[in-house]
């Protein structure tokens, strides 16, 4: 089976997706997500200009040597456009040989090791009050673990944090690339303060294992804001609470910076939602310094890339929790769950669901019952892409937030 067409498709039901589709001689097509927040059309770019032109001609199913080919043959390794670029190429082929296949991805992974995916949604609230509701309304949509992220005392906005009040479980506006005030596509700017946040954070764990119990696993994200001595006293001071993790404690370039973390807590940890390849972690790996690693098919290279970082992390006792937000699109989610229910190493999913609009573009047949996430039985990913629909919604331009210390200092969002 040869490819006959690879075509780049940018939409923006509620928010931006670039998509691959892969075109065969035999009628087959394939879908890749190549969706990179704030950034879309470097890698649609990347993908139109540089990759697509390369693969009319080539076998359909040598997928391995594909991804070697576009890897290695770019000269210039690694890199979050290059391989998101190169993620939806190979997602796509996965798409393809799996529907010649007539069979679920999973399969095709070595089949399914468990009945479903353990996922976690975002509890998130302004106030304690307001996230106490936001947890029961999760609980309430059937999560069985549960991400917490409060706002600050004295910060008008913090990461994490949805703008409007609690009511279902789903809040859309989390975390929206999003035009500033009067329309500019430029980022909005927010003020953060550390040390307010370390000394509010035990308090919100406490209030909430007072209200729901011991059992619920509850993570949360620090966000790359903390050096790592704070990071180290926050690890200590949630110990009581007993995190499921503690993710992206501090900016995840500086691997050495987990080895002072790990020395002064024994919180999880988890990092990786910003590596793109197996090589971003070594040391994190080699010396046991995490316990979770967050890439996204989306972000890794695709189906390939990701199962090399989970085999290597597997070898190492460290398992997965793949990165789940609504600026993966469905497509990256669905490949994402074919890989949990196939890896041995899957530690958990999260799963912010898309909007009603982002699921009247991609179909998916991914379903979510009792907690657990599963990709569900159509042969490939199991995932369609309506293009009328998608039409209706023209690329908008968006960024994510840039954030600023009190003082004016350009600081990690
Ligand atoms: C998460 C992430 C996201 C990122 C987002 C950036 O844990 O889900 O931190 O919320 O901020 O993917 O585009
Ligand atoms: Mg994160």
């Amino acid at each position: 089976m040869r490819i006959t067409a690879a075509d780049t498709l940018v939409t923006s039901p509620g928010r931006n997706f670039v998509t691959l589709r892969i075109t065969t001689d035999e009628g087959l097509t394939g879908l890749g997500d190549a969706t990179l927040n704030g950034r879309e059309l470097a890698v649609e770019a990347y993908l139109r200009e540089h990759l697509a032109p390369l693969l009319p001609g080539r076998d359909a199913g040598a997928i391995e040597d594909t991804w070697q080919y576009l890897y290695r043959g770019a000269y210039w390794r690694r890199g979050p456009v290059t391989m998101a670029a190169l993620a939806a190429v190979d997602t796509a082929l996965w798409d393809i040989k799996a529907k010649a296949a007539g069979m679920p991805l999973y399969q095709l992974l070595g089949g399914a090791s468990r009945r479903g995916a353990l996922a976690y949604g975002h509890a998130s609230g302004r106030d304690l009050p307001e996230l106490l509701d936001s947890v029961r309304a999760h609980l309430a949509d059937g999560y069985r673990a549960i991400r917490i992220q409060s706002g600050i005392p004295g910060l008008d906005s913090v990461y994490g944090v949805a703008n409007s009040a609690a009511g279902g479980g789903e809040r859309y506006d989390y975390e929206p690339a999003r035009r500033a005030a009067g329309g500019a596509a430029r980022p909005a700017e927010e003020v953060w303060d550390t040390r307010a946040y370390l000394r509010h954070m035990p308090s919100v764990f406490e209030a909430v294992r007072h209200e729901f119990g011991p059992e619920l696993p509850l993570l949360h994200d620090g966000h790359h804001r903390m050096t790592p001595m704070q990071a180290a006293r926050l690890g200590k001071d949630l110990e009581p609470y007993d995190l499921f993790w503690l993710e992206d404690a501090t900016p995840g370039e500086d691997q050495s910076a987990l080895r002072l973390i790990r020395s002064h807590t024994t919180t999880p940890l988890a990092i990786g939602e910003v590596f793109n390849s197996v090589h971003d972690y070594t040391t994190l790996l080699q010396e046991r310094l995490i316990d979770y690693v967050r890439s996204a098919v989306t972000h890794t290279g695709g189906v390939t890339g990701m199962r090399r970082l989970l085999d290597l992390a597997g070898v190492h006792g460290v398992r997965s929790g793949m990165h789940g937000p609504t600026d993966i699109s469905p497509v990256g989610m669905a490949a994402a769950l074919h890989l949990d229910l196939a890896v041995h190493n899957f530690g958990i999913q999260e799963y912010m669901r898309h909007s009603p609009r982002t699921l009247e573009v991609f179909r998916t047949s991914y379903r979510f019952e009792q907690g657990l996430l599963h990709p569900g039985e159509s042969p490939g990913l199991g995932v369609e892409l309506d293009e009328e629909a998608a039409a209706r919604f023209p690329y908008t331009p968006a960024y994510l937030p840039v954030n600023r210390l009190t003082d004016g200092t350009v600081h990690d969002w």
